[in-house]
Parts: structure tokens; sequence; C-alpha cells
């Protein structure tokens, strides 16, 4: 009878250990894991605006003004693709209301330029020329429209519905509906030349607008700055805070009514909201030059900028969304397609080689066999060590072996269970002792340590000090900045 019951705990134990935890909090959906595994894209502003050497077009530029001399698709996203991007989104339509595709919900359109002879279709090459080089495709349709003479009426909101509509049907499967919330305000309006303001609450009846897109691109992330599926970080400089929850609640600033884009609760943007109701992770979006539209007087940023601002958005759980902007010409300006290439080889030479592989770890706890430490150093995102549901907090041993050095550490909780770790710290082990060199809070799809000075160890320790909830990770990289 003893044994019987002894064999009866130990398998059921066993079996039990061996089921996976139960989620935490708010998930991701399908098409939010898909967004969170490109990181880093771009965003391609391309209109009259550019012709005119500004940064917000008023609606009354001359549509045969967008005449670039020697417009390549292929220029622009090669580059792109250099630098790592892995989706464009393009500006289908700026808030100067200049349509880039031959749409029927307004003559201000691009047939009526002399672009390909008034027969092209700008969103369909950037489309084409992003999915050839294997890059997921999405479009941003400004909902302020400077041009339009029904625009503040209860007429426009058919017209932009429509506009979504065609932009939805043509051009494939999107990964990415970019909603800005920049709104009203004066504009040409079809020659009124006026003010109009509108009601940001009520005008775009959003959660009809916001309908078609589910029904018709149901793997394109919603993006505003209130979510839906992706948050704006609140910044337009790249980067997230140095704690970021992928979860929050998108808030009214009276805390009351229902948040819309143009409205969003900055102050918490940056930082995300700890146990906040929905997965909603942040999209830092920075111009890769000063402005998001060209203008020659401008430089882009250099590539040991781009790599900072990688590590403090993608290496904080967040997307980089960087703004690409073709010069007259319709290409990207040589110094555009360095800095991308440069910025590129760096996050692949860095990143190609995880120093910590073939390292020896021990934990002081693992969940059972399909969950075990080697689950961190098998570059599948799948795979992940998890401790025991009673177990909240645990420490990972990683021998490396042999003396390494480095000064990136690279941390992925298994996301598809939520956001669980709250706290942690690394240690390395130096003049036969520990020594903390980090202490941080989150960690989410992906937390990339950036240390001040390299180390070199043969021992790290990831202590993992704090969570509601058993612990899932499943991947832990060191790597060594490389140009
Ligand atoms: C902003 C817009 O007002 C800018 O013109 C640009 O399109 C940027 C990406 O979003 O809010």
């Amino acid at each position: 009878m003893k044994w019987l019951t002894l064999v009866f705990i130990t398998l059921s134990t066993l079996t039990y250990a061996q089921n996976a935890p139960k989620p935490y909090g708010a998930l991701p959906s399908k098409r939010q894991l898909a967004w969170h595994n490109l990181e880093v894209y771009g965003l391609i502003h391309f209109t009259p605006t550019t012709f005119e050497n500004k940064e917000w077009g008023f609606g009354d530029a001359d549509p045969k003004a967008f005449n670039p001399t020697d417009f390549s698709a292929e220029q622009i996203i090669n580059a792109a693709k250099a630098g790592g991007l892995k989706g464009i989104i393009l500006v289908a339509k700026h808030h100067d209301g200049f349509a880039l595709w031959p749409t029927k919900t307004t003559e201000y359109n691009i047939t009526k330029s002399p672009f390909r002879n008034g027969k092209g279709d700008l969103v369909g090459e950037i489309e084409q020329a992003a999915r050839k080089a294997g890059l997921k495709f999405g479009v941003y349709c400004s909902p302020w429209d400077r041009n339009n003479a029904l625009y503040g009426t209860d007429k426009y909101l058919a017209i932009y519905q429509a506009q979504l509509k065609e932009l939805y049907s043509n051009y494939g499967e999107l990964f990415m509906s970019w909603h800005d919330g920049a709104n009203g305000g004066d504009g040409y309006y079809g020659g009124a030349k006026e003010k109009r303001s509108i009601d940001n609450t009520t005008y775009y009846d959003w959660t009809n607008t916001w309908a078609i897109t589910r029904k018709m691109q149901p793997m394109a992330n919603i993006f505003s700055d209130i979510g839906l599926d992706i948050r704006w970080v609140g910044n337009e400089d790249g980067h997230a805070a140095e704690t970021s929850w992928a979860t929050f609640t998108p808030m009214a600033p009276d805390g009351k009514n229902v948040a819309v884009p143009g409205q969003a609760n900055y102050p918490q943007s940056p930082e995300g909201i700890r146990n906040g109701k929905f997965w909603m992770p942040a999209e830092c979006d920075v111009p890769l030059r000063k402005g998001w539209f060209f203008h020659n007087s401008e430089q882009p940023k250099t590539p040991e900028k781009l790599f900072d601002l990688y590590l403090k958005s993608v290496g904080r759980g967040a997307g980089l969304d960087l703004g690409l902007a073709p010069d007259t010409r319709g290409q990207l300006h040589d110094d555009d397609v360095l800095a991308l290439k440069t910025f590129g080889n760096m996050v692949k030479n860095t990143f190609a080689q995880n120093l910590a592989k073939g390292a020896h770890i021990t934990a002081s706890n693992t969940r059972g066999k399909n969950y075990t430490a080697i689950n961190l150093l098998d570059a599948n995102k799948q795979s992940y060590w998890a401790t025991m549901d009673k177990n909240h907090n645990a420490t990972l041993e990683i021998d490396l072996k042999n003396i390494k050095t480095f000064d990136i550490v690279s941390l992925q909780e298994y996301i598809p269970l939520g956001q669980r770790i709250e706290a942690f710290n690394i240690e390395i082990f130096e003049n036969n002792s520990w020594k903390k060199i980090y202490e941080g809070t989150s960690i989410g799809a992906k937390r990339l340590i950036k240390l001040d000075q390299p180390v070199t160890t043969k021992k790290v320790r990831i202590n993992i000090t704090k969570s509601q909830v058993c612990i899932t990770l499943s991947a832990f990289g060191l790597y060594k900045k490389s140009l």
C-alpha cells in the first residue's frame, strides 16, 4: 500500500509538473505575436509634400508637383532590407490628402500627376517590391484630410472608410494599419482655406471604422496613440522607458471617457501599465532624418545612434519604426542608404554569435523535462524554461566553460503566456565572488541590457527576484557589440 501511494504521488507530480504554466494577465493575439517577430520596420513618407520641402502639406499642392525624376521602389526597399527592416508601412495618404493609389474616392490622387503618365500606383509598386524582398507590408491612411472639401462634414467619414476598403482590398495581407492622431485644423478643404475642427471622440466612429479593418485584414495590427493592437510610445525619439510593460489600459485624459486616437494618456505611454487590461506593446516611431519628409539640409542619424535606439526599443520589448524619406528623385539619399546598411550590419554582426552557446545552465527550479534550462539556448522561441507553479523566483547559474567577454545580455520571456517577470538581476563571477552588474524590472518579448563596459567572466547568474506567478523564459544570450 505504502509503495503504491508513493508511485501514485510520484506519477501525478510528474504529470502535473509537465503541464504548461497557466497564462497570466493580458495575452498577445496571433497578429501581435507576428508583429513582435518583426522587431524593426519602416515608414515611408513620399507625397507632393516632399516636393514642397514641407512636413505637413496644406492640401493645396498641384498634383503635377508629384513628379519624381527617377523613382525606384526597389532602391528604397533594398536599402530598408540591408538595414534589417522586416516590414514597410507606406503613407498612402498623409494629412495633405493626396492619395498615392488610383482611388475612386477623390480626384486628388496619383492619376492626376505626371507619375507613370497618370497610370501609376505607388502603393502597388512599393507593395510589390516589399513582398519580392520578403518584407511585410502595411499602410498609413491619414484620417485628417486637408484637401477634401467635405472634411469636417458628415459626408467625409464614408470617404475615409472607402479609402481604407480600397487599401485593404488591393494590396494583399497587411501587417499594420497605422492611424495618426493629428486631427483637424486649417487646410485647403477644396478651396475654402479655413480652420475646421472636429470632435475626435465621435467624428471617425472608430469602433465601426476599425471593424472594417478587423473584417478585411484580420492580421493587420491597428496602431494608434492609444492602441488597439500597438500603442504609440509617447515620443517620436525612438525609445521606450527602461521599464517597459507590454500591457496597457488606454485612458482618456479625464479618466472617464473612452480613449480615442489623438488624446492618449501620454505620461504612461513610454512605460506601459503593469497588469494593464490589454496586451498593447509600444511602437517607437522615429524618422531616420530629423523630419518625416525629405529635406536636403538634414542628415540621417548615425549607425551608432540607430543601434542605441534599437537597444532602447526592441531591447525593451517594443518595436522600432524607422521613418524613411525618399528625395525628389524618388529614392533614398546615398547617406541614408549607407546609414541603414551600417546599422543593419551592426545588428547582424553583434547578434550573430551567442557567446552563451554550449554553456551549462543550472536552474534552481525546473517544471519538468519539457521545460528545462536547455531551452534557453536552442534559438527556438517556442521552447522555454519554466518553474513549478509555486516557484515565483529562481536562479539560473550559467557556466560558460571558458572565459568570455561580452557587453550585451539578452533575455526573452515566453510571451504567449503573458508578461510575468517583474524584477531580476544579473551577476558575474569575478575574483572568486559574485558581483551584481545589473538590476532590472520588465523583460517581456525581449530585453537587451547594454553594459557600460565589456565584462570578462566564466560564470553568470540571472536571478529572477519577483513574479506573481511561476516563471517562463525562452531565451538567454550574451553578445559583444561589433561593427
Ligand atoms: C505624426 C504626423 O503628424 C507626422 O506628419 C508623421 O506622419 C508621423 C509619423 O506621425 O503624428
